[in-house]
């Protein structure tokens, strides 16, 4: 039987996009005044923990992931006493706080970059990754750039290139610097003094890079069509040993503040994202974000499989609070799920989201059945679809404002938003989808109450994991209770094996059926029984 010790396994995780949940001035972008007015939704919803995108200041190259400083708020999202009053909101809700935590990159604007980069003497000189350029005069090694180009900017006025992983507008920090460390785990204390409960670091593993600066080989998959980056297998500019121990760290500094949580954003294989749960599983992030759902063929076969490979990965044993699972859908850079998979089949993705043995992240507006929003040429914002156009890149669509209700700009602002709204607005929004008893809210709502309720799907394990046909079905199981679930994937009726009492269908009907022996699925149906 697995006790859950710790808050952070007991949570469910909610992702704010600050720019996009809801205004508060008029500006048309959201703020902090504006997510500490929407809290009874995401409380009546459910949810535990808000994570919450950057909110320091920055000149918004990245919107917020290139940060001028750690320490601050950004005037556009409101006062560091705004942020006092959401974490005093929160707490007294009982919900926790996560703030990014983006310490690969700073922005250029930062003053320790423009120290840095004012002359090769400057004290600074060494926080960011400073090289010379190869003996033909290009840049110091083939390292290419996230989003498209080589990862090193010459700065002429004192002649070295600089690496940028992403935009050249976010200098890489050199990790490898005590005196950075320093500052940078600084940083951590200003935000955990102030009563956050966790962090949630940006590009975990590409925050140490090889100390020989030695070239990547190519990628002999890749094809055109593929980001750049791709061009390249990212040997020697990420998931470098060295990272563990700083992860570690880090890890140390949280835990002298008690149960906070350190989450780890890795697109990694699960073979080595594992690693950074530390080793032998702990030590290292509690959360080191699995996004094998993201990328998944959205069939029962492959979700059984992963669910599987997943499981199997973790460190084991796993007592309490160690190599503890977590599942994600969606994020602010990557397609909605019901644009990736349908609407009908959303809802199926989102009964497995909350049954699976985890900790689960919500992303803003999936629990209305948001869609991506297609985003004409003329209203692109994101910097990597400006970068390279057209391959898919682009990561406005998922970013669009939330919707209340359904008047014109959907209760989000009284202003322009600054991304438009889905078409879909006057249908899909809060306000409707509360008084419709079969809507995608009152499902999130329903799984919600019901994983609280049910001690299987909070620790219990998970067991015979398999597809049959196009349905996914698998157990969940805590001493003598058991609850299993079954997941048609597909767009036709289906039938499986089954007996117990329908406690949950994604459809909202069937409460309290009896099965015996033969579960018939309707399309896109998937259900919870009781045994
Ligand atoms: O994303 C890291 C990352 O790997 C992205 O390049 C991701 O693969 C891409 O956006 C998919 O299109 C993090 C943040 O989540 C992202 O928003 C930032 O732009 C990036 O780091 C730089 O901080």
């Amino acid at each position: 039987m697995t006790e859950l010790r710790h808050w952070w396994q007991r949570a469910v995780i909610y992702q704010v996009y600050p720019r996009s949940f809801q205004d508060s001035d008029g500006d048309g972008i959201g703020d902090l005044r504006g997510i500490a007015s929407r809290l009874d939704h995401l409380h009546d919803l459910g949810i535990d923990t808000v994570w919450l995108s950057p909110i320091y200041p920055s000149p918004m190259a990245d919107f917020g992931y290139d940060v001028a400083d750690y320490t601050g708020i950004d005037p556009m999202f409101g006062t560091l006493a705004d942020f006092d009053a959401l974490v005093a909101a929160l707490h007294g809700r009982g919900m926790r706080l996560v703030l990014d935590y983006v310490p690969n990159h700073s922005s250029d604007r930062h003053p320790w970059f423009l120290e840095s980069r004012s002359s090769r003497t400057d004290p600074k000189r060494d926080w960011y990754v400073w090289r010379d350029p190869a003996p033909d005069g290009g840049p110091p090694n083939n390292w290419l750039s996230h989003f498209g180009g080589i990862a090193w900017e010459w700065d002429a006025s004192t002649g070295q290139y600089y690496l940028h992983s992403f935009l050249k507008e976010q200098p890489d920090l050199n990790w490898r610097n005590p005196a950075v460390k320093r500052a940078m785990f600084d940083a951590l204390r200003f935000w955990l003094d102030r009563g956050v409960d966790g962090f949630r670091v940006d590009v975990m593993w590409c925050m140490v890079k090889d100390a020989l600066f030695r070239d990547n080989p190519p990628n002999p998959d890749w094809r055109p069509g593929m980001s750049t980056r791709d061009r390249l297998i990212p040997v020697y500019d990420a998931d470098r040993p060295e990272t563990m121990a700083l992860v570690a760290e880090m890890r140390a500094l949280l835990d002298g503040y008690g149960d906070r949580l350190l989450i780890g954003e890795i697109y990694l294989p699960v073979e080595r994202l594992v690693a950074y749960y530390g080793p032998e599983g702990k030590g290292g992030a509690q959360m080191p974000y699995n996004f094998t759902l993201i990328k998944a063929r959205w069939a029962a076969e492959s979700v059984a499989e992963i669910i599987r490979r997943y499981e199997a990965a973790l460190p084991q044993p796993a007592p309490p609070g160690v190599a503890w699972p977590n599942w994600v859908l969606s994020n602010h850079d990557q397609s909605r799920i019901g644009t990736r998979i349908g609407p009908a089949q959303a809802r199926v993705a989102a009964m497995l989201l909350l049954t699976l043995r985890g900790t689960p992240t919500i992303y803003y507006g999936e629990e209305i059945g948001m869609l991506d929003v297609p985003i004409p040429p003329a209203l692109v914002q994101d910097p990597a679809e400006k970068r390279q156009p057209g391959i898919g890149q682009g990561r406005d669509p998922e970013r669009t404002p939330m919707v209340w209700d359904a008047s014109a700009e959907g209760g989000f602002t009284r202003g322009k938003p600054w991304l438009p709204l889905g078409a879909d607005h006057g249908r899909v929004n809060v306000a409707v989808e509360a008084e419709d008893p079969q809507s995608m809210l009152a499902l999130y709502r329903a799984l919600l109450a019901l994983r609280r309720r049910e001690p299987a799907l909070g620790g219990g394990a998970v067991e015979e994991v398999r597809a049959d046909g196009g349905v996914l079905c698998f157990v969940r199981r805590e001493g003598a209770s058991g609850v299993a679930v079954a997941l048609n994937m597909t767009g036709a009726p289906a039938e499986t094996a089954a007996t117990g009492r329908i406690v949950l269908s994604t459809q909202l009907d069937r409460r309290g059926e009896e099965v015996a022996g033969t579960l018939r699925l309707r399309p896109d149906e998937g259900v919870v029984l009781a045994e």
